[in-house]
């Protein structure tokens, strides 16, 4: 009930009159007193004027499943909301309760991570609560051949929600970075559970450095988080909505064809590495060349000075030839 009577409070014009929460919400006086104070408790700010009613002055940069289930708008994506203040890392719990029988659109979200995980066993800097980490469980009827695009729409989404909520111009670096002015704000990390041609789950990973003033020493150099590009504090549950919303909407174009063939265009718009020169750095023979977009199948095109490569997403990583982008 308290996610309702914020989300009440949030968007009324002025006040909200007691009993129009008791009416709406089929409880007693006490009860929604009660929960005004736990929510003020909570850190919200709420003014409560005799004769008028309950105002909401101003909401702090909070996460919890209250703060996030007033929040949201999205038609699946968070029907099930699992919130910790500390966890290891949240695709490792979503995982967990995929494989327990969670549903498709289970969403996990945690104020910190003590072991936040990036590809291939590297670590993840999960500070406690400045950012976002969270991470989406997907029980999807599709070819587990067309699994990987799905951190290229998640991209796609991430940079729409961080537009939308900060104003801040978002590139994505392909495949699984989301950076602004040239530095990583974000993270995707997608891991799959497949059986020969079906999939058991999927779990969409997460890490946006919202609030964050420095970052340790190891990544300083290619980090950045949106406080500091936008030198404002921003609101991380916002951004979650914004962020999901968005992958609602581009989840449904890529599931048409099961592939990017409907957002190729809109994609390489928002491509960093777009006519850059790349390194590939495939195990067996590392090349460079120009990058010139997405193939419908996601693939990174890169002409060298032989031929045109193409390069799916997972078996290698690609650095700008003059930076990390
Ligand atoms: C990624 O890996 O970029 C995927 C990161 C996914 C993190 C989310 S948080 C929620 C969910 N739960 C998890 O346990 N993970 C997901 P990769 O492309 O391998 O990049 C990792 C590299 O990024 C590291 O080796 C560092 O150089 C750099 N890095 C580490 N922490 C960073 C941070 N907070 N911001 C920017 N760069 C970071």
């Amino acid at each position: 009930m308290k996610s309702e009577i914020l989300a009440a409070l949030r968007s009324a014009d002025g006040y909200v009159s007691g009993q129009e929460l008791c009416e709406k919400f089929g409880v007693s006086r006490t009860a929604v007193w009660k929960a005004i104070n736990q929510l003020k408790q909570a850190g919200y700010e709420i003014e409560a004027v005799q004769n008028k009613g309950y105002h909401i002055v101003s909401s702090p940069d909070i996460l919890s499943k209250t703060e996030l289930e007033s929040n949201r708008k999205t038609a699946w994506v968070g029907e099930e909301i699992y919130y910790f203040d500390s966890t290891d890392s949240t695709n490792t719990r979503a995982k967990r309760l995929a494989e327990d029988g969670s549903v498709h659109g289970t969403l996990v979200v945690a104020d910190e991570q003590t072991g936040g995980r990036g590809r291939r066993g590297r670590a993840w800097e999960s500070q406690k609560g400045v950012s976002i980490y969270m991470s989406l469980v997907l029980k999807p009827e599709i070819d587990p051949n067309n699994a990987s695009m799905l951190t290229l729409i998640t991209a796609m989404a991430v940079a729409g929600g961080i537009e939308k909520t900060t104003g801040l111009e978002c590139k994505i670096k392909w495949p699984n970075d989301i950076v602004v002015h040239g530095k990583k704000v974000c993270g995707i990390l997608t891991e799959m559970s497949t059986q020969m041609d079906y999939i058991n789950y999927i779990v969409i990973g997460i890490g946006i450095n919202v609030q964050n003033e420095s970052f340790p020493e190891e990544i300083r150099e290619v980090a950045t988080s949106l406080r500091i590009e936008s030198g404002k504090k921003q609101k991380r549950a916002a951004i979650i909505e914004a962020v999901w919303e968005e992958f609602e909407k581009y989840y449904d174009i890529y599931l048409k064809t099961e592939d990017m063939q409907g957002l190729v265009g809109e994609y390489d718009q928002k491509l960093a590495n777009m006519n850059k020169q790349v390194r590939v750095l495939d195990p067996k023979d590392p090349y460079e060349g120009t990058a010139r977009g997405i193939t419908p199948k996601g693939e990174l095109i890169v002409d060298t000075w032989e031929a045109r490569k193409l390069v799916s997403s997972g078996e290698v990583s690609v650095r700008g030839l003059y930076g990390y982008v």
